[in-house]
């Protein structure tokens, strides 16, 4: 088996590393069943991670599964690897290039048959929408709801794109500095339905609360909601011109032809860790130093400036995608993972996971991360959990924010990053129901309802 991962390797360096295209690929899903199994899996992502595209991590879980993307020129002799040890895996996207083809056209299609919303009114929430059409919708709901909505520069991406974020106050506020909850999209370039859900789950929110639904009205009026649909814009834009399935970011590695960290292994919190890679061309490639990414340093300063102007922060989102899970701290360390607020964490969680099953039926998993699913240090959930520390920069400290979580979209595989658009409405009806479970846990929790 060594010679075999061995004659793997010169092949990986003889054809060079992966190109943009996916004419071919399949995505496999298999499900070690057996450490020895996990091992395996290890073995080939650390000799080949380059070259395949693992779509789910390796999981500590026996029996969870492992979506990995593989070229034409792997998947025969990864057949015969998997069949000498014994681990059985079955085809779950047959033409991986086909299906980004056909989800493409149909959206360049439909681009050039309709003309461009050119307001609010005729947005449509259940299509996918490229990066200068998110920023509008930012200004537009903005100037629609400008009693209630705040817009914010964040700050410019490496590349120089605005990226812009809000904040809902209702108009019932009571406080100079209310509870606040913070809400991040599509800080994985590739996970388009992050982005498409926090637009869609907002637009009800905010028309809830216009039309006095009670909790929307409690959730605006005694806490602020800051919101950044989407933080990796340049990535986000990249995968729209360029390569669907790009993650990171899009900053230039010195010494190296590969671009972009990983900005959800760039948070300064517990940096370059277990779970991160130190090589450009890994997908967790943690970067040069913590908050290395303008994007992450964005965020950190942004947030840091409200805490230290006496703002708490009581939840924090990352909405990624995929696999349907909502991931509490710790993440850094492989041991030890839970956190002292661990036992109010998960109820919190249970609920979020409750409130969405109640929509669709979808099951949602939940539990700390490097225990549910493995270690991701310099990650955002930790940030937001770990203590804020008023005297340090930047790189000090966290937000001290309790629910702080990473949460994992549709679907569990089937299409994985490819998720068609008719699921983006049922993704962002199921979340808005967690997002209402959310302002409920936290509005008893303050004392604002009994
Ligand atoms: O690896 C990540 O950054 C997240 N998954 S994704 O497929 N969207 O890239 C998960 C981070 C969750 N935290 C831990 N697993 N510890
Ligand atoms: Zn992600």
């Amino acid at each position: 088996m060594k010679m075999l991962m061995r004659v793997l390797a010169i092949l990986v360096i003889s054809v060079g590393f992966s190109s943009a295209k996916y004419e071919g690929w399949q995505v496999w899903r298999v499900v070690p069943a057996s450490n020895a199994h996990r091992t395996w899996l290890r073995e080939i992502e650390s000799n080949l991670g380059d070259v395949l595209d693992f779509w789910s991590s390796i999981s500590k879980i026996p029996g969870e599964s492992v979506n990995i993307m593989i070229p034409p020129r792997f998947q025969g002799t990864l057949s015969d690897v998997m069949n000498t040890i014994e681990l059985p895996y079955k085809v779950f996207i047959g033409d991986v290039g086909q299906l980004i083809a056909n989800q493409m056209l149909a959206i360049h299609e439909r681009r050039d048959r309709e003309p461009r919303s050119s307001s609010l009114a005729n947005f449509d929430y259940n299509v996918y929408h490229p990066y200068d059409e998110i920023q509008q919708w930012v200004s537009d709901i903005a100037t629609e709801y400008s009693d209630i909505v705040s817009p914010f520069l964040l700050d410019h991406s490496y590349e120089g794109r605005p990226i812009n974020g809000f904040k809902i106050r209702g108009t019932g506020s009571q406080s100079e500095n209310p509870t606040a909850v913070w809400f991040e999209g599509g800080i994985h370039a590739r996970e388009w339905i992050s982005p498409a859900t926090v637009m869609g789950f907002t637009q009800k929110l905010l028309d809830d609360y216009r039309n006095g639904d009670t909790l929307a009205v409690n959730m605006l009026d005694n806490i602020d909601w800051y919101i950044v649909p989407s933080l990796n814009v340049d990535g986000y834009s990249y995968t729209w011109d360029q390569d669907r399935l790009w993650r990171k970011t899009r900053s230039p590695n010195q010494g190296s032809s590969c671009t972009g960290k990983d900005p959800n292994r760039n948070w300064a919190f517990e940096w370059g860790g277990p779970g991160t890679s130190p090589w450009p061309c890994s997908d967790k490639y943690h970067g040069p130093e913590p908050l290395s990414e303008p994007e992450v340093a964005a965020v950190t300063r942004f947030l840091r400036e409200r805490k230290a102007q006496g703002q708490d922060f009581i939840v924090f989102i990352d909405w990624h995608s995929f696999s349907q899970k909502v991931i509490a701290p710790w993440s850094y360390k492989d041991v030890d993972t839970r956190t002292k607020d661990y036992d109010d964490q998960m109820a919190f969680a249970r609920a979020v996971v409750d409130a969405i099953n109640g929509v669709h039926g979808k099951e949602f998993t939940y539990g700390a991360g490097a225990e549910i699913m493995y270690a991701a240090a310099g990650s955002s959930k930790d940030f937001g959990y770990a203590d804020f520390e008023p005297t340090g920069d930047d790189k000090n400290g966290g937000l001290g924010c309790k629910y702080s979580y990473t949460i994992e979209l549709r679907d569990t595989g089937e299409y994985g990053q490819l998720l068609p658009e008719w699921q983006i409405q049922p993704s962002y009806e199921e979340i808005y129901a967690a997002v209402r479970a959310m302002g409920d846990h936290i509005l008893r929790e303050l004392g604002f309802i009994a």
